[in-house]
């Protein structure tokens, strides 16, 4: 099994090739791949050196699976070519997320889908993630019908200007300003671009993410916010249902499921933070209560690193099941 990565160099690139080692996945080869101003270059990347291969290089090497973080636009060019040579595609971006010819994949959830033929296999934004993984268990049991999400979502989201940003910002020193206005000691709610109807880009992933992940069916809104944290993105979650629960059995069901650690506990201030959240791979979900406001309604708050269970280690997991199919 030969597996590369393409955007080596970057921010999740960096943690898939750790994810990789970590869980132990038997790749023969790693190839590691950046941009032409890399190829050729020897990096120490996780205190391991490795030789940039560019593009059309790892092309030519028909890996049997490419795992992708290095943007959109270099998605939707080389996604397809890895693919015409046989390898199987783990596409980190938003390129093919909503096609209706490729598949969402939270392994935990709809995994076993995957056959074969798919060739790209497209891993959801990072803030869906953890909000399906959440969700999936409880739509199995009680139907959920609608839900509201505001997120708390951490800069390393943004990229690694952004941790510059917030970083000199503390230091009180001048940086290149990605966000249109200071992040630190601040909340922005604002996260990438605003669409025509009003709600940013990350508002529309998550609504579309999800249902078309776990059912079109289920109403979301959202409101994603940026606030001053490096690592760990935070949500505060209103979940209306078709059928009534009870409390101790619906945390037993999250407590019960794969992926999940639950973390609720008032009585010891036991609640999903950021700081624990840190280089963790399970989604942590605590502050559970009903909703009295309303008939069948549930509020939770729910935690995960967002480089890790967010990026690179669903898509390493997406590739474990790949490499089962070859
Ligand atoms: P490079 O280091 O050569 O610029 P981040 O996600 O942290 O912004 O990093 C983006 C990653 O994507 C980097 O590894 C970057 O490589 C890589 N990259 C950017 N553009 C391309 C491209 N056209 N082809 C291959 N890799 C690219
Ligand atoms: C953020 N969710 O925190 C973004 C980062 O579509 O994979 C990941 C963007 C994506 O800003």
């Amino acid at each position: 099994m030969r597996v590369a990565v393409i955007g080596a160099t970057g921010m999740v690139g960096n943690i898939m090739l750790k994810v990789l080692k970590e869980r132990k996945f038997p790749a023969d080869e790693i190839i590691a791949v950046a941009s032409e101003r890399s190829a050729g270059l020897e990096k120490e990347i996780n205190g391991k050196v490795y030789k940039i291969m560019g593009m059309a290089e790892a092309i030519a090497q028909k890996p049997d699976i490419a795992l992708f973080s290095a943007g959109g636009a270099t998605s939707l060019e080389f996604a397809p070519q890895f693919a015409a040579v046989g390898t199987t595609v783990i596409d980190n971006s938003s390129a093919w997320r909503m096609s209706p010819d490729h598949k969402l994949i939270v392994p935990e959830i709809n995994g076993n889908t995957l056959t074969k033929d798919d060739k790209i296999i497209a891993n959801p934004n990072c803030s869906t993630i953890q909000l399906v993984v959440t969700l999936a268990p409880l739509h199995r049991k009680y139907g959920i019908k609608r839900v509201v999400v505001s997120t708390y979502q951490s800069v390393s989201g943004t990229g690694v200007n952004a941790v510059r940003q917030m970083l000199a910002e503390r230091r009180g020193e001048q940086a290149e300003m990605v966000y249109p206005y200071p992040i630190d000691l601040n909340c922005i709610p604002h996260c990438d671009v605003f669409e025509e109807n009003g709600y940013t880009k990350e508002e529309m992933k998550l609504t579309n993410e999800t249902k078309k992940i776990l059912d079109r069916a289920i109403d979301v809104t959202a409101t994603a916010v940026r606030v001053p944290v490096v690592g760990g993105h935070s949500e505060s979650v209103n979940i209306s249902f078709e059928n009534d629960f009870d409390l101790g059995e619906l945390r037993k069901l999250l407590h019960d499921t794969p992926g999940i650690v639950l973390q609720d506990n008032p009585d010891v201030n036991s609640y999903p933070m950021p700081r624990y959240a840190h280089e963790r791979d399970e989604v942590f979900v605590g502050r559970i209560r009903r909703d009295f406001s309303q008939p069948k309604s549930v509020n939770l708050w729910i935690v995960a690193d967002n480089l890790r269970k967010g990026a690179a280690t669903n898509a390493v997991q997406i590739a474990e099941i790949v490499a089962g199919l070859k």
